[in-house]
């Protein structure tokens, strides 16, 4: 039987530790505003719709496959679309708000642990219709938030600004911060596992607000919850493959040792670490990705090349995806992107 094209990809190759023709390349939150393509559908439709329209996110999905000859897709969706199916009420404008946030006991026992196929079929729906439409080499990869970065969130009642509710909460009444994780971690261990069944070829875990952790703060409040998503993951897939699982924590310098040990299968690095940092701290030859400066992208072309540059000796030999060390800003300037893309592809390792 010959493989599938994308089961080939150099970005699963260097998932799995392998070695690669050229080094792959993606973006976190790689459509977006800075897209004159992604502007246009905007302009017509709350994010919501977005979101929930399986064609609209299809659509988006594939503007930055197409304009930038990225070697991986991500599905176009956001970390609080689970929560939303939780019962939480969640509007953007653009960021997240939720009115009612999630601060007692009572408020979490009210949270259901959702069936993903009845509460955001659409979501499936989309990566369904990206398995058909995407080229045959070009992966899709799924996400969800951590457990720590969700309830941040929900405590909060939204973005914006540097939440502290979540961790008020963990030392007021870590009982309830605990059942709230407990809840988190359970959602979205089944949401990860029904995005794989509807057909994504990898995930990301995105722990933004890992940020707010001293190491034994992290290592009692998000790394355990992130370590029973993944094992539940595991279960679920029983015998089968499972699908490499790539974790992101941001400013997780300080962290890096537990970040480590999450049983993601590729690492992702924040942009304030050198790679070559970090992977003396990690050790061995898990995968790493990253972790470019987003600001970088800002520059002109040269500039930006000498960075690309850094990244890329930094990474060395070892497995290594070449991405931001957090997402695209809005304003970025789209040939830049375009231009890092066939810089990295021209690499050699
Ligand atoms: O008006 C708009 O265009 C909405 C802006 C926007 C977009 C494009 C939001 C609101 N979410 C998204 C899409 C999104 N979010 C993706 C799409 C796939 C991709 O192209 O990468 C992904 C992976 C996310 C994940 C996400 N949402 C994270 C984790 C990554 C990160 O940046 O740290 C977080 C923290 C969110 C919450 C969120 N959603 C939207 C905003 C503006 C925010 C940040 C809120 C804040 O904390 O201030």
């Amino acid at each position: 039987m010959t493989t599938p094209a994308w089961l080939d990809s150099d970005f699963m190759r260097a998932c799995r530790g392998e070695p690669v023709r050229r080094t792959p390349v993606w973006f976190m939150r790689q459509a977006g505003r800075y897209m004159p393509e992604y502007r246009a559908i905007k302009e017509k439709s709350s994010f919501l719709e977005m979101c929930r329209t399986p064609d609209l996110a299809t659509e988006i999905t594939l503007q930055p496959v197409r304009a930038l000859g990225v070697d991986a897709a991500i599905l176009f969706s956001d970390i609080l679309i689970p929560v939303a199916a939780m019962g939480l009420q969640v509007e953007f404008n653009p960021g997240p708000h939720i009115p009612q946030p999630v601060r007692s006991r009572a408020d979490v026992d009210a949270l259901r642990v959702p069936d993903p196929t009845e509460t955001v079929p659409f979501v499936l729906e989309a990566i369904r219709r990206l398995r058909r439409e995407l080229p045959a080499n070009v992966p899709l990869i799924g996400f969800c938030g951590a457990p720590w970065t969700l309830a941040c969130y929900m405590a909060e009642g939204g973005g914006g600004k540097e939440p502290s509710r979540m961790k008020r909460l963990c030392y007021e009444d870590p009982a309830t911060a605990d059942a709230l994780l407990d809840k988190l971690a359970a959602t979205n261990a089944a949401y990860l596992a029904a995005q794989i069944a509807a057909g994504v070829q990898a995930v990301q875990i995105f722990d933004t607000w890992a940020s707010m952790l001293h190491r034994s703060d992290y290592a009692r409040w998000s790394l355990p919850y992130v370590q029973r998503m993944i094992a539940m993951i595991h279960a679920a897939a029983g015998d089968q493959d499972v699908a490499p699982i790539i974790y992101f924590a941001r400013e997780s310098g300080a962290l890096l040792a537990d970040v480590a040990t999450t049983g993601a299968d590729v690492l992702s690095v924040d942009w304030r670490v050198p790679l070559d940092a970090a992977r003396r701290i990690v050790g061995g030859a898990l995968p790493l990705q990253g972790n470019l400066d987003p600001w970088a992208l800002f520059a002109p072309w040269e500039e930006l090349r000498r960075h690309a540059d850094v990244v890329l000796r930094q990474a060395g030999t070892q497995p290594h995806i070449f991405n931001l060390g957090h997402g695209i800003l809005q304003e970025t300037p789209v040939d830049n992107v375009r231009r890092l893309v066939d810089h990295v592809h021209a690499h050699v390792r």
